[in-house]
């Protein structure tokens, strides 16, 4: 990928020998991690190409949109809602955030007891070494746990385009309003950054896209309840982190691609690893591209991933937006009412999270729940301990584990999950 775009990669303002350096990694991390994996589905092939071209082809794609006068938007978090913004034809993107970078130059602007996400971002910005960022027209950030929330303050000198959207931290009456003038003020903004009005049609369509990517999702995670189970919880996860960053339509026909060879697995039996190999329920917080030290950890420690209570995975997508509403008003309310039930950690109470956790665990038949928080996150650190008491209380075997994005804690890691393996096995 790298000879044939670095003259884009010039015009976004990367600093190419960091880039370089960054690809190398990721090239490496990736044969390392999932082309080392054995019987992998073929449709899977598709993810290793986009994973190729992540930084390649698909941002000269961007660039084609907007030359073509389209609008790209960048977003941290799954409370931004895509249907608004394919409403007026423009693209959302996940920004870099799931690797560690110039570290070092990150922490003269925000505190070291920040969790490795957002220190990402912020690598990912000064180190000049995310083109998604670059080629963005707006990026949002939102108000949700307090390190987000204070850091695109900063972000704000860094970089133009920053948008914030306040996010409501209880479920309530009041919670439901804030969030709704959000998300109307949110629609006024693109509206005004792509010069579209959107209207009823339009913003069907765009929950029709968005609807049918979520179905695709649904129907990998349905086929992850077989046992045994016919795809790798990392190649599942690589789905989840790819939704991101792909054009809609043509991932949404992937991932059915890639279901129709499962469901043929699946009817003859056949598993990538064997039947009596336990099954893990992964939960916490999100894991972004190429944050995969944990379930690589999990599933070459002898257990396989069979679901992921998290943004990048099951929370982020679980719920459909109905698309029957006639007008704005009528579909802006399924888009709030499909959003206001995520149940990310920054709610408080947060009830409907330990309720998903239990209701996934039987549902894929887990044997075991791993709770994953980035070490320095308060949201997700602080419900783990109710969360592992509650799960406990049921009988379901529960390992809390924190940590960051450096490899430093490897070798403690794979210990206590080789541990935990071996008790539920
Ligand atoms: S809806 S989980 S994507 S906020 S890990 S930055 S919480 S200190 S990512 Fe999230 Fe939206 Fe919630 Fe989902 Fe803060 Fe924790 Fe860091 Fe985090």
């Amino acid at each position: 990928m790298k000879g044939q775009h670095e003259k884009m990669w010039q015009g976004l303002g990367l600093d190419l020998g960091a880039h370089d350096a960054l690809l190398e990694v990721l090239k490496k991390g990736y044969q390392d991690v999932y082309l080392a994996q054995k019987n992998r589905p073929e449709g899977m092939g598709y993810l290793d190409f986009v994973m190729s071209e992540v930084h390649g082809l698909r941002i000269k794609e961007l660039i084609d949109e907007k030359a073509a006068g389209r609008k790209v938007i960048g977003s941290f978090c799954v409370f931004v809602p895509e249907e608004i913004v394919r409403a007026a034809d423009a693209t959302l993107v996940g920004l870099c955030t799931g690797a560690d970078f110039v570290t070092e130059e990150v922490e003269r602007f925000l505190p070291r007891n920040t969790c490795s996400l957002i220190k990402s971002a912020f690598g990912f910005k000064l180190g000049k070494a995310c083109p998604y960022i670059e080629a963005s027209d707006m990026i949002v950030g939102e108000n949700t746990c307090d390190g987000k929330k204070k850091s695109y303050e900063t972000l704000k000198d860094l970089v133009s385009g920053v948008y914030v959207m306040d996010i409501p931290q209880m479920k309530s009456q009041e919670g439901r309003a804030l969030l709704k003038a959000e998300y109307f003020r949110f629609k006024e903004a693109v509206e005004k950054l792509a010069d579209i009005t959107i209207d009823a049609d339009r913003l069907r369509k765009g929950i029709e896209i968005v609807n049918n990517k979520r179905k695709a999702l649904h129907r990998l995670s349905s086929l992850r309840k077989a046992n045994p189970v016919s795809v790798s919880g990392l190649d599942a996860l690589l789905v989840n982190q790819v939704q991101f960053y792909d054009e809609p339509v043509r991932f949404t026909d992937s991932v059915n691609k890639i279901c129709d060879e499962l469901e043929v697995r699946t009817g003859k039996g056949e598993g990538v690893f064997p039947e009596s190999t336990p099954r893990i329920l992964l939960s916490g917080c999100p894991m972004a591209v190429p944050n995969w030290k944990l379930p690589w950890i999990i599933e070459t420690a002898g257990a396989v991933i069979v679901g992921e209570e998290s943004c990048v995975g099951e929370r982020g997508v679980r719920n459909l937006t109905d698309s029957s509403g006639s007008t704005v008003d009528e579909l802006m309310e399924a888009i709030l009412d499909r959003y206001f039930k995520v149940d990310c950690a920054i709610f408080t109470p947060n009830p409907e999270r330990l309720d998903h956790i239990v209701e996934m665990y039987d549902a894929y038949q887990a044997d075991g729940v791993i709770h994953y928080s980035l070490q320095f996150c308060q949201p997700y650190l602080t419900e783990s301990i109710p969360v592992e008491k509650a799960l406990e209380a049921r009988d379901i075997p529960t390992l809390r584990i924190e940590t960051d994005y450096s490899l430093e804690d490897l070798g403690q890691l794979k210990t206590r999950v080789e541990a935990f393996v071996e008790l539920i096995g």
